[in-house]
């Protein structure tokens, strides 16, 4: 399928690698997309280096770019993309940029990776946190947060997959309410009827697709798809088992999303479809990334990996569907 548009794509570049724009621009273009890229940040490289030097952009300085535009008129967009952002009043100028975008075109999709941690650690600001789960969840088209950004945002700890497909349903209902939120956190699933008894006090105005792109599970990776094709129905939920590879990768989060962003454009009302295309190419990047460090006599466990983003061009165009998303 054809199906394009115009995406404002709102992350952090680095002058060396591939991480926020840097691995979601390229992706997005060899789709077929317009992406327009706002740089959060300009940093020399990414933060898991022993040092990086550059600027930062704050929430006016990201305002004034959005006036530029809309003195011209060009500010129609189909999509807005956002990925990690460092504080509160970047986020809530990402906020409002929504609501300006969305007053040009009522049909934008907000396509947010909601960027906070990994492994049980935040790595931005605790108060991003409950701007994320009170304003962002609910004016979210699709939400792409890995284990950890689900359980902040749903106050559940995931540890089954029932938890993980529990935890989207939340989301589709636009997350908890603060109250509801304090009532939660560290409340543990531990039945399918104690996940849907707390999602029937949740009220409405949540993300129509929800990914939760990796929940760790006996050593394996597990993605959890959720589209609610319409509001207050039980949405179409899938997994698809990703083999874990032993090295770790920086940027695949956000190449996940771009892919996400991408494909599911394509085949509106297909998730799964999308998540596989977008699973398939990054598994194959994932493997040309790892044998090509290997190649070069290097030990993928010492450090994290760039990702061969450029090398996997075709990989993106045209994935070979390996990954199949099964249905619940
Ligand atoms: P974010 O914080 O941006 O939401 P994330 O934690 O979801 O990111 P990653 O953990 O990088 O991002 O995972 C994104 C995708 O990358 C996963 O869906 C998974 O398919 C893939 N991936 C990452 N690391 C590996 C790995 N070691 N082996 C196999 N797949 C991986
Ligand atoms: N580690 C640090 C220190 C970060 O700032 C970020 C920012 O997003 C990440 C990891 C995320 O990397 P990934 O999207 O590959 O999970
Ligand atoms: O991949 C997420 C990311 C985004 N932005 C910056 C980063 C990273 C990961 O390290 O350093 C600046």
């Amino acid at each position: 399928p054809s199906e394009t548009g115009r995406v404002l794509s709102i992350q952090s570049h680095t002058v060396q690698g591939y991480v926020g724009n840097k691995s979601a621009v390229f992706p997005l273009q060899l789709l077929g997309y317009d992406v327009d890229p706002i740089n959060s940040v300009q940093f020399s490289n990414h933060t898991g280096y022993p040092t990086f030097k550059g600027q930062i952009l704050n929430g006016q300085q990201l305002w004034e770019l959005v006036e530029g535009l809309e003195a011209n008129d060009l500010l129609f967009y189909t999509h807005l993309l956002t990925g990690y952002i460092g504080s509160v009043s970047f986020l809530n100028t990402v906020l409002e940029v929504v609501s300006k975008l969305r007053s040009i075109n009522p049909n934008l999709t907000y396509v947010c990776d909601p960027v906070m941690g990994d492994e049980g650690k935040l790595y931005v600001p605790p108060e991003l946190v409950s701007v994320y789960r009170e304003k962002v969840v609910p004016v979210a088209s699709m939400l792409t947060p890995n284990q950890f950004e689900a359980e902040q945002l749903t106050g559940f700890r995931i540890v089954s997959e029932e938890d993980g497909r529990e935890a989207c349903n939340i989301l589709h209902a636009g997350g908890p309410s603060k109250f509801e939120a304090e009532q939660l956190t560290g409340f543990r699933i531990v039945s399918e009827e104690d996940g849907r008894e707390a999602c029937n006090i949740l009220h409405a105005g949540g993300p129509s697709k929800v990914v939760i792109t990796s929940i760790n599970i006996d050593g394996n990776l597990l993605l959890i798809g959720s589209h609610q094709k319409e509001k207050g129905q039980s949405p179409v939920q899938f997994k698809i088992l990703i083999h874990k590879i032993p090295a770790y990768f920086t940027g695949t989060g956000d190449l996940m999303t771009a892919l996400l962003l991408g494909w599911s454009n394509k085949y509106a009302d297909n998730l799964e479809k999308a998540a596989e295309l977008a699973v398939s190419s990054l598994q194959a990047l994932l493997l040309r990334t790892l044998t090509d460090y290997q190649r070069a006599g290097y030990d993928p466990q010492s450090s994290s990996l760039e990702i061969r983003l450029i090398q996997s061009q075709d990989d993106i165009r045209n994935p070979e569907v390996k990954y199949k998303a099964e249905r619940y």
